[in-house]
């Protein structure tokens, strides 16, 4: 056993001009940190936020009288976690922006190893091409771009019949920034090859079946499209069928058909119906997460703050804050966080109050 004394240095002074010596060293006494490296509970920077669409939109639509989408490469407003300035991250390992593509116009075909997942808020007539098949998006679909697959969006012209569409990107950008294991390439050609006709992945993968001999190569959906309209059904569903839970209403995630996992590693997403006047109770999770507002009003009642929703809005819950959901009318939030890669770690906790 060591015979070396276990007391500090005596004095504060004593302390700081030791700490001074150790920083030149690139050292630092854990003593004076341990307790916020290693919380009790989580201690987010991350704060709960809320952004109203009808103060976004044209903010958001101004962005298109500034710059192309070809010049901008993606024209994208960010939403930054007022905790977190400078970071372009809606929690610690999430990024959420709000993206503008007009009619007639391309966002050219790129890779990274970052994840996306697209949900679209508003407007008919644009399409994303992934991995050979492209799909047209309506409001409400869920639409994913796994790491490293070519991605490219596009929009119909005017003529035909092509609007100003708007989607929420969220990705993994802070994680994998946090694991310095960012790749990109841009691809030669501003739209990459459709090999395939729209609806292929749905037809094989989109029915509770698969192709006979399909092999599970991929932790990413083959179904790279989720329509609204069958999420709506679902929920309807089992809303008339009296499946409702007394935190989340009728809640459910989305999966990859191929192995019952999330659509991508590193974000899960759902979508949840609050029936009108659905007063839900509370709970708290450690995976932060981003809603999108599909349909109706409420409140989201995040620790001490009280946030008001609508159609379109957009809101973040940090890790271990209470939440509490209500709805004023029938209310469908969509929403996503980094729950897969909590789960892979065994990291999950969830408390319901
Ligand atoms: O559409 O590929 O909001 O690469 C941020 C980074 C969208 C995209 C974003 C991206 C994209």
């Amino acid at each position: 056993m060591s015979a070396l004394p276990r007391t500090a240095p005596a004095t504060s002074d004593g302390r700081a001009a030791y700490y001074e010596r150790i920083g030149r060293q690139n050292m630092a006494p854990l003593w004076e940190s341990l307790h916020a490296l290693v919380p009790p509970h989580p201690r987010p920077k991350a704060v709960a936020a809320l952004w109203k669409w009808n103060e976004v939109r044209p903010l958001v639509m101004q962005a298109g009288q500034l710059i192309s989408a070809e010049e901008a490469v993606r024209r994208v407003l960010i939403l930054e976690n007022p905790g977190l300035p400078g970071s372009s991250s809606i929690t610690s390992t999430l990024y959420a922006g709000l993206q503008l593509i007009l009619p007639g116009e391309i966002a050219p075909s790129h890779r990274h190893t970052q994840s996306a997942l697209r949900f679209i808020v508003e407007g008919q007539g644009a399409w994303t091409a992934v991995n050979g098949e492209r799909t047209t998006m309506h409001p409400g679909d869920f639409i994913i771009t796994p790491s490293w697959n070519w991605h490219d969006h596009g929009n119909a012209t005017v003529e035909e019949g092509g609007e100003p569409v708007v989607w929420l990107d969220g990705l993994d950008i802070p994680l994998i920034q946090h694991l310095d294991a960012g790749f990109a390439e841009n691809h030669s050609a501003s739209t990459q090859a459709v090999v395939r006709p729209e609806g292929s992945s749905w037809a094989r993968f989109g029915h509770n079946m698969a192709p006979v001999r399909h092999r599970v190569t991929d932790p990413s959906s083959p179904i790279f499209s989720y329509p609204y309209a069958r999420t709506r059904e679902a929920l309807d569903a089992l809303y008339q069928r009296g499946e409702i839970d007394a935190w989340d209403g009728v809640k459910l995630r989305y999966v990859n058909p191929a192995t019952g996992g999330w659509p991508m590693p590193t974000m899960a997403t759902f979508m949840q119906f609050l029936p009108k006047g659905f007063q839900g109770k509370t709970y708290r999770t450690s995976d932060a997460t981003v809603f999108s507002v599909v349909e109706g009003h409420g409140t989201a009642r995040i620790g001490e703050q009280q946030f008001r929703f609508e159609p379109r809005d957009v809101f973040v819950v940090p890790s271990w804050q209470p939440v509490q959901l209500a709805s004023v009318d029938d209310a469908v939030l969509f929403s996503y966080s980094d729950r897969p890669v909590q789960a892979a770690l065994n990291l999950l906790r969830e408390e319901r109050l």
